[in-house]
């Protein structure tokens, strides 16, 4: 027995075993940066209408208007902690036109849009900047609940408490699933881990977004993980994994679009890792990205970002053109105007009110300080 087993060579052989890895991920893409489709079939496959194609284009002009005022106000410190999302409009506002209202939505901080497409309404997303009490009031302008959770500053906590919820949907045997966003700095954190390992193993209604936009904060995606693709690390769970062009809307709608239906169906969680790019600072709170990137980088990704192959390919359609995009621009800044004016009218909040929103039993000392500040009318 001269030679080994073809078997025993390939367990043996770690520059196969990372050359597998490498090819186990194929990225999804339906539209590329010249706004042409590249997979007509894959495309009839996600069944869109013209419609849902205005409806995407619109949340995602949406969501770049909310992130020029937002950056703006943050300027002028009337806006609290902000996140800005330029870059990811495709990540996160085309994979979540895929969900219900009954679908819970976990977010992370930098996914505000995903909540106010959701009925969240944008004045509450300020007061919630603010760290006003109001803003953690998941409800629409007429006080229905919005089926999503506060945005997560933890990073990745948000999948243990997505997990959790997704059992209770299976449970309950409801038509839903709980969806939640994560970065691809969060994709390192345990409860990354723990969330995808607890929901693939009870095959609960979850699907799972790594939104890699090659950053987090100042670290590179590669100073982050040796893992060549943040999908692989679904496969440890049993999750089907996939990666997908996360500029691209159409490919991120149906990768969506098919994990939810696929979850809903009793067949457990999906992992789909969005490639993308942060275009802008870390945060408002003055990051300056140039201390750790060329702008270059910045530039090219610019050329990449999603409005503009969504826009190439609408017009090229017949259904969109640049006066439809710019009343739209200006009925969106029509609404932020009046929801900032809201946010700016609601009572301002007390230091007292702040503890006492803490815990809902305060504890001894809490009380204490409560009774203080209250006594100093603050
Ligand atoms: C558990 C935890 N550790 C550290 C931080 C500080 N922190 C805030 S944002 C961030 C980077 C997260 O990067 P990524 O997950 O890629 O998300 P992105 O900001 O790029 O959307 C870190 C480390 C935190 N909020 N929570
Ligand atoms: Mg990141």
């Amino acid at each position: 027995m001269a030679n080994m087993t073809e078997q025993n060579a390939k367990v043996l052989d770690f520059d196969y075993q990372i050359q597998q890895q490498d090819e186990a991920f194929p990225t999804l893409q339906i539209l590329n940066n010249a706004g042409q489709l590249v997979d007509e079939e894959t495309f009839n496959q996600s069944d869109i209408s013209d419609d849902d194609l205005v409806a995407i284009m619109q949340r995602m002009i949406l969501s770049r208007q909310l992130d020029i005022r937002s950056t703006k106000l943050a300027k002028q410190g009337r806006f609290g902690f902000f996140a800005p999302t330029a870059g990811q409009e495709a990540s996160q506002m085309a994979s979540s036109y895929a969900f219900k209202d009954d679908d819970w939505l976990f977010p992370g901080y930098r996914d505000i849009p995903e909540i106010v497409v959701k009925g969240w309404p944008i004045w509450k997303a300020i007061l919630w900047s603010r760290g006003h009490a109001k803003g953690n009031e998941m409800t629409t302008e007429d006080g229905k609940p919005v089926n999503a959770w506060m945005p997560q500053i933890i990073i990745g906590a948000q999948y243990v408490e997505a997990a959790g919820t997704a059992l209770g949907l299976k449970k309950r045997k409801q038509d839903a699933v709980a969806y939640t966003y994560t970065g691809d700095g969060g994709s390192s954190q345990g409860d990354f881990y723990e969330g995808i390992n607890f929901a693939s193993a009870y095959k609960a209604n979850a699907v799972f977004f790594i939104q890699n936009n090659g950053y987090a904060i100042s670290t590179p995606r590669k100073l982050q993980t040796a893992a060549q693709h943040l999908a692989a690390k679904g496969w440890a769970s049993g999750l089907p994994s996939m990666v997908v062009d996360g500029n691209d809307p159409l490919a991120m709608y149906l990768a969506a679009k098919k994990a939810r239906a696929w979850s809903v169906a009793g067949n457990g969680p999906v992992l789909i890792e969005t490639l993308t790019n942060r275009l802008e600072p870390h945060s408002t709170a003055g990051d300056d990205p140039l201390r750790y990137r060329e702008q270059s980088d910045i530039d090219e990704w610019w050329k990449r970002e999603p409005l503009i192959r969504m826009r190439q390919f609408m017009t090229d359609k017949g259904i969109w053109d640049e006066t439809k995009e710019q009343a739209y621009v200006d009925e969106v800044n029509a609404l932020i105007d009046d929801q900032i004016k809201i946010a700016d009218n609601i009572e301002k909040q007390k230091i007292s009110d702040f503890i006492k929103n803490t815990l809902e039993v305060p504890s001894q000392a809490m009380q204490e300080q409560i009774d203080k500040f209250e006594s100093e009318g603050k």
